[in-house]
């Protein structure tokens, strides 16, 4: 015989209420192993002993920009957002529309941060002053690639957000001045990127190791994915535009050349591998090792890479990883900064790596000093 209960409705909304308890309960674990950006910020606010919050806020508000530049980037392709713009950059590169987008989200998000008094980005020639009346007294300014390797934008490319924060040097209440920006790599209080990927993710630094944020569109929070970011000391991925082969300085030509030869004891031949968008190659390298160059050559005579707003800030977070980046003659954040849109060569990763490469580079300059 087989008897069916028909239970009171009542008892249904009471076992659902138990059974979204019990989830709710346990999300609330899951929750609890869950940190997000913020949460973070707030918890390490302390490294920052004259922070009053602020840099709490100029973080959590890039994040937020962030979200909305991942947001277009997502649906790039399914609205009229994709394309060139039209226009150029200071740079004389074609501006996409998502370049622009970037940078007026980012411009916006500082700006109502109200702790950064001016910005200075690729897109724009001169920096930008934030003058109101709140943001005049910010005590931070911004280096920054609003979007990086726009060229792939289009082909559905990683692509990425790089910043460089560092402290004022003018007087709090006046504008922001060029040279707040014209500041040695080594005096950044923070840097960072995002790579809009296949997820996207807050990689940053405040000096105290590098931190890894991935974004959860279902909370829309960054959350902790990448605690204490080392990157190995040495590694067998080597990342360079080869095409431009011959426009190398010989000492470049004989590193590739040495990543390419057999050598079983030195895990050789290396891999290649060269995304062509900055931040895609930095941070599969960071991850697991590997070294990235942009070498001087003869149609980029101080290679193609900006100083402030993405050489800077890569070099940061890979020696905060345990990593080192240098131009090839000098480390990179003792350069001191000529112009806001000044180029250097940049070759960083694995520290046993960009030895090697140093070795070849100084062989080169001894072999030509001779002649
Ligand atoms: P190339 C993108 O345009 C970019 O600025 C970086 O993201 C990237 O590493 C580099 O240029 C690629 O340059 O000359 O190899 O195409």
């Amino acid at each position: 015989m087989i008897h069916i209960i028909i239970f009171p409705e009542r008892f249904y909304y009471l076992a659902c209420f138990v059974l979204n308890q019990t989830k709710s309960f346990m999300t609330i674990q899951e929750r609890k192993k869950t940190i997000t950006l913020n949460e973070y910020i707030i918890q390490n606010q302390t490294a920052f002993p004259r922070a009053k919050g602020d840099f709490s806020r100029l973080l959590s508000h890039i994040g937020i920009a962030g979200k909305l530049v991942n947001r277009e980037v997502n649906k790039a392709g399914l609205v009229d957002i994709l394309g060139d713009a039209g226009d150029t950059n200071v740079q004389g590169e074609d501006q996409k529309k998502l370049d622009i987008y970037a940078d007026e989200q980012f411009i916006a998000a500082l700006k109502a941060s109200g702790v950064c008094c001016g910005l200075a980005t690729e897109e724009n020639q001169e920096h930008v002053v934030f003058d109101d009346n709140l943001s005049r007294d910010g005590k931070y300014i911004v280096c920054m690639d609003p979007l990086d390797g726009s060229s792939n934008i289009d082909v559905n490319v990683s692509i990425g957000t790089i910043f460089s924060i560092y402290l004022r040097k003018s007087a709090v209440g006046q504008k922001a001045q060029e040279y707040d920006f014209l500041q040695r790599g080594d005096e950044q209080v923070a840097a960072g990127y995002i790579i809009y990927g296949s997820s996207t993710m807050l990689v940053y630094t405040t000096g105290q190791g590098v931190n890894g944020f991935t974004l959860d569109p279902s909370i829309g929070e960054f959350c902790l994915s990448h605690n204490n970011i080392k990157t190995p000391d040495d590694g067998r991925i080597y990342s360079i535009n080869e095409g431009n082969y011959v426009r190398f300085n010989t000492g470049v030509k004989q590193y590739i050349k040495f990543c390419q030869e057999r050598d079983e004891k030195t895990n050789r031949p290396y891999t290649s591998r060269y995304i062509g968008s900055l931040v895609a190659d930095i941070h599969r390298n960071l991850l697991k090792g590997g070294i990235f160059l942009y070498p001087e050559t003869e149609t980029h005579p101080n290679g193609k890479l900006r100083l402030l707003y993405e050489c800077n800030p890569i070099a940061f977070i890979v020696e905060q990883a345990g990593g080192k980046a240098t131009s090839g003659n000098k480390r990179i954040l003792e350069i001191e900064p000529k112009s806001l849109h000044q180029r250097v060569p940049l070759y960083t990763g694995s520290k046993q790596m960009v030895n090697k490469v140093e070795e070849f580079l100084v062989n080169e300059k001894q072999v030509v000093a001779k002649v």
